[in-house]
């Protein structure tokens, strides 16, 4: 009988009372060099919309790609990444975002210290983000930061900078002084995937570097969770049951030859992104 696969780093208490574990081994090299090389065809094929958009508007084009492009739905199913994932969540796992973090060498796109859970409308806590990084993510080329501790006393204010080299749609940013002296960098190396709590605060500076940063952020949330607008958001179930219905599940996609920000995948982005402005307009 095959052993556990569990990696041995992922602890819950400790995920608990740090927020975040790193680094995690999830991809073997050719697995990580296949979903790069998709990521690299994927780029080209849409890279002409995406040059002529600023990094805040990349969504466009980088994310919930998992809803209509089957090797990125693959990537959210991986064993590993899963096995991890359960570990904090439990064994009903949905995936309800996903959006490609991208800094090619001379980028000036940078993230700004934020806390997911501000905007995210979603209840309760039972959310976590995996980076899976299919290149070197070090903090030479903006790999992202996490401030230990900081989801355990959420709501920090927060505000809209609209920055066009910020890689967030609004440009988000915690807007009182925080003390960065304590920030961790979760730096990766390809294949390895850091966790963070929907509640810590995190960002990531640009890419001083020639060595591209690419990495999936994939949202997993508990059946459990309920979304503040009432509303029932996309959602796709990747492991276990779920016996809630407070999301509208979803097909996998067929597979891989949509035109990103366009056609099915432009309407999956509709109806996310007017549920979240529900949300937002919900919640005052
Ligand atoms: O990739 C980054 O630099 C930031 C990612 C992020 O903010 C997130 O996954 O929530």
């Amino acid at each position: 009988m095959a052993g556990p696969r569990l990696p041995a780093e992922v602890d819950r208490a400790a995920f608990d009372q740090a927020g975040f574990a790193f680094p995690i081994p999830v991809l073997d090299p050719e697995a990580t060099d296949r979903y790069l090389k998709r990521y690299l065809e994927f780029r080209e094929r849409h890279g002409p919309r995406l040059q002529s958009l600023p990094p805040n508007q990349h969504w466009q084009i980088h994310s919930d790609t998992h809803f209509a492009f089957r090797w990125i739905d693959e990537l959210t199913r991986e064993p590993a990444v899963l096995d991890a994932v359960e570990r904090i969540l439990g064994p009903d796992i949905l995936v309800w975002n996903t959006a490609w973090f991208v800094k090619m060498p001379g980028d000036k796109t940078f993230v700004s210290l934020h806390q997911d859970g501000a905007y995210w409308g979603l209840e309760p806590m039972e959310v976590l983000t995996a980076w899976v990084a299919l290149t070197p993510a070090t903090p030479e080329n903006g790999c992202m930061r996490v401030l230990p501790g900081t989801h355990r006393r959420p709501a920090l204010p927060q505000s809209d900078t609209f920055h066009p080299d910020n890689a967030l749609s609004r440009g988000q940013e915690i807007a009182v002084p925080v003390d960065e002296s304590a920030a961790i960098d979760m730096a990766l190396a390809p294949g390895q995937m850091s966790m963070h709590h929907l509640w810590i605060v995190h960002g990531s500076r640009a890419n001083q570097t020639s060595v591209p940063r690419i990495g999936l952020a994939i949202r997993y949330v508990s059946p459990r969770v309920r979304h503040s607008s009432g509303n029932r958001p996309w959602a796709m179930l990747v492991r276990g049951q779920d016996t809630w219905g407070h999301f509208h599940l979803t097909d996998r996609p067929d597979g891989n030859d949509g035109y990103a920000g366009e056609g099915f995948h432009g309407d999956i982005q509709r109806r996310v992104h007017e549920a979240i402005a529900q949300a937002r307009q919900a919640s005052g």
